[in-house]
């Protein structure tokens, strides 16, 4: 039910599409870097109202920054309680646990939050962790979402995003119980070199940005689970589409757009959401 509540929500409700803001940069990044470009998101409740406004199926964010809207804002969207965080002072690839199944609750939310980096020192640990985590949210009703990012000593800024580690990545998530998983679009396919006694892939067909998606689709047990991929960096609002047309033309779930949302001001912001939104609503 709580997951046919974000499904159901927004303009997008009933189809099977979704687009959900994501507001944890501020403590991934820190607050100057995700705010400083439209400060009139350092309040969260801002957050709520651009996710109300443009209709969109969840908003997701840490625990803070759910409290701080709470009483205002009770019932009027899906949210996700993101129940680990990582920081850009850490100097490991980890992610602390800032949230409970019980804070979920109380706060209404339809889901948790959760991100794993495979290929990360810690990557057993987050797996474990999030494996007690869906237990109890499970337990009580509530969706899981992943974050699967694969980070790590042998993962450079090109491999994090290549189609066959990111499919790796998604379809972990799958195999740990997520009910919505959240990729970064991928990238060209790259098995790592086997000198480096790492993960080298079955060949997997580059193809266009289309057929990326659609191949992270198929590891992520063939479409029958969900699947959504981040908007990354702010940029122009072309190329982000593009981006969303090929999600779209892939066979993918959504975007999970948070910086390409927030950091615009607000009209612009809306303009952008209501264009992908338009995207996800047309014919493939
Ligand atoms: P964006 O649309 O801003 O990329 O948000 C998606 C997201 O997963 C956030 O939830 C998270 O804070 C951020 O990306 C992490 O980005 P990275 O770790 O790549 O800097």
């Amino acid at each position: 039910a709580n997951l046919a509540r974000i499904l159901n929500a927004g303009r997008l409700g009933g189809t099977g599409r979704m687009v959900i803001l994501p507001v944890d940069q501020g403590f991934e990044h820190g607050p100057a870097r995700s705010f400083a470009p439209n400060p009139a998101a350092y309040d969260p409740h801002y957050h709520f109202e651009l996710a109300i406004e443009a209709g969109l199926n969840a908003y997701a964010a840490p625990l803070g920054s759910l409290e701080a809207g709470a009483a205002t804002f009770a019932g009027c969207i899906p949210t996700i309680l993101k129940v680990n965080s990582s920081n850009s002072l850490a100097t490991t690839k980890d992610q602390a646990v800032t949230g409970s199944v019980s804070d979920a609750l109380r706060l209404g939310c339809s889901a948790i939050g959760f991100t794993i980096y495979p290929g990360s020192e810690y990557a057993f640990d987050l797996m474990e962790e999030l494996r007690d985590m869906a237990e109890d949210a499970k337990a009580a009703g509530l969706a899981v979402v992943v974050w699967s990012y694969p980070r790590g000593p042998n993962l450079d800024k090109v491999a994090e995003t290549a189609l066959d580690i990111a499919a790796y990545a998604a379809h972990m998530a799958a195999l740990l119980g997520a009910h919505i998983i959240k990729v970064k679009p991928p990238t060209e396919a790259i098995s790592l070199d086997a000198a480096k006694k790492t993960y080298a892939s079955h060949p997997v067909e580059v193809g266009d940005a289309a057929k990326r998606i659609a191949h992270i689709v198929q590891a992520c047990f063939n479409g029958r689970r969900l699947v959504v991929f981040s908007g990354g960096e702010s940029r122009g609002a072309d190329s982000l589409l593009d981006d969303v047309r090929a999600i779209h033309a892939g066979g993918g779930n959504g975007s999970i757009v948070g910086r390409n949302a927030f950091q615009r001001s607000k009209p612009d912001a809306l303009k952008l959401l209501s264009d992908i939104i338009d995207v996800y609503l047309s014919e493939v």
